[in-house]
């Protein structure tokens, strides 16, 4: 399969032959995926690698959970199913809704009250679900969201659903379409740890099928404040600004340490500051503006890379992971504020060039 896919046709027709579908499988879309591989030639050049982004945030929600929850949507009403339901740290909840307005079920979204991003909870509430926030973290709002499941007829949309990771696995496949090949190292933010286990799945069936030669070395990064992996226990009260990866207990956790190890690479975590920095280095020097949790990524990039975890030359792919536009809170908290000017001419020189 080549990279040729022209953006707007339906992702799970694209990589049918990788994935469950049936006759019976409607293809619920809204043309995900073929997202861009993006050099970065000045981070590259002052670490002496060769790196490249990969843009999810041009998913139609903004996320890469849209390649997940178009497959799930669509086996989600091949099934039969008329609801569906998850928890959320945001974009999750913007992709369920806007696939199960799409697909015209009914949706509805568990999220930690006061704790998601401002234009994720926009995009929830827009498509038409049924928004609870809870008085809690992620993790009691997948336990909440589990049971509902269990005692209701509607249907998980978390990464729990395989069919989700099934959808999300097709990352791999376009970086390695992109790049010949496998690259040396993927970088990916970890939090549910539903992606970096997609992504491994993705990595090992391309080059089982031929058309890759090599596996990456997976490197995935959780926030300081919010790093079960990395501590080696749950997290009951996971802090971060980085929102989308603030969980405690990710349920793919054991998925993705096997992914971690087995592929030599491993699990770390980055500090706010060192996110943040990250976050303003890639919308300041490079003109890629990512979630902050995005930029886990590339924090941990630098992070590992400080720490002799390279040789030079080698290619790296960081995933970010969500548009920076979901959060512009933060996004204006970590800028220089507007400068205000009276509406004429010599103000505005002035305010630019000085007297
Ligand atoms: C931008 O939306 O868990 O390790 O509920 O939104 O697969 O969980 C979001 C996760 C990384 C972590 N980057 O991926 C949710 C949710 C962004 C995210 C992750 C998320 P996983």
């Amino acid at each position: 399969m080549t990279s040729s896919a022209l953006r707007g046709t339906p992702l799970i027709e694209r990589y049918r032959e990788f994935l469950p579908m049936t006759d019976a499988t409607p293809v619920i879309s809204m043309g995900e995926g073929a997202t861009p591989l993006v050099r970065l030639d000045k981070l590259s050049e002052c670490l002496g690698l060769d790196v490249h982004v990969k843009l999810e945030g041009l998913n139609p929600t903004g996320s890469f959970k849209d390649r997940g929850m178009c497959f799930a949507m669509s086996k989600a009403v091949e099934q039969g199913a008329t609801a569906v339901i998850c928890a959320s740290t945001g974009n999750t909840s913007a992709a369920a809704a806007a696939y199960a307005a799409r697909a015209g079920l009914t949706c509805a979204v568990i999220i930690p009250g006061g704790k998601i991003a401002l234009g994720k909870l926009a995009q929830a509430l827009i498509y038409g679900a049924k928004v609870l926030a809870v008085d809690g973290n992620f993790d009691d709002a997948l336990r909440i969201v589990r049971e509902l499941s269990e005692n209701h007829p509607i249907a998980l949309v978390n990464s729990l659903n395989p069919f989700r990771l099934e959808g999300q696995k097709t990352a791999a496949f376009e970086v390695c379409d992109a790049l010949g090949d496998a690259p040396d190292v993927l970088c990916i933010p970890v939090g549910n740890a539903g992606n970096i286990s997609a992504y491994w799945m993705g990595f090992g069936e391309y080059r089982e099928a031929g058309n890759s030669t090599r596996l990456p070395r997976m490197m995935g990064f959780q926030a300081e404040g919010s790093a079960p992996l990395v501590r080696g226990e749950v997290v009951t009260s996971p802090e971060t600004i980085a929102t989308a990866i603030r969980i405690g207990n990710p349920v793919r956790g054991e998925q993705a340490m096997a992914a971690m190890i087995d592929s030599g690479g491993g699990v770390d975590s980055v500090t706010d500051e060192e996110i943040l920095a990250a976050y303003r280095m890639l919308a300041s020097s490079e003109g890629v503006f990512c979630e902050p949790s995005s930029a886990s990524s590339v924090a941990g990039l630098i992070k590992a890379h400080a720490a002799g975890r390279f040789t030079t030359g080698e290619r790296v792919v960081c995933v970010l992971t969500g548009n920076g536009l979901k959060d512009p809170d933060t996004a204006i908290a970590q800028s220089g504020g507007v400068v205000e000017i009276p509406a004429d001419y010599a103000a505005a020189e002035k305010a630019l060039y000085g007297d």
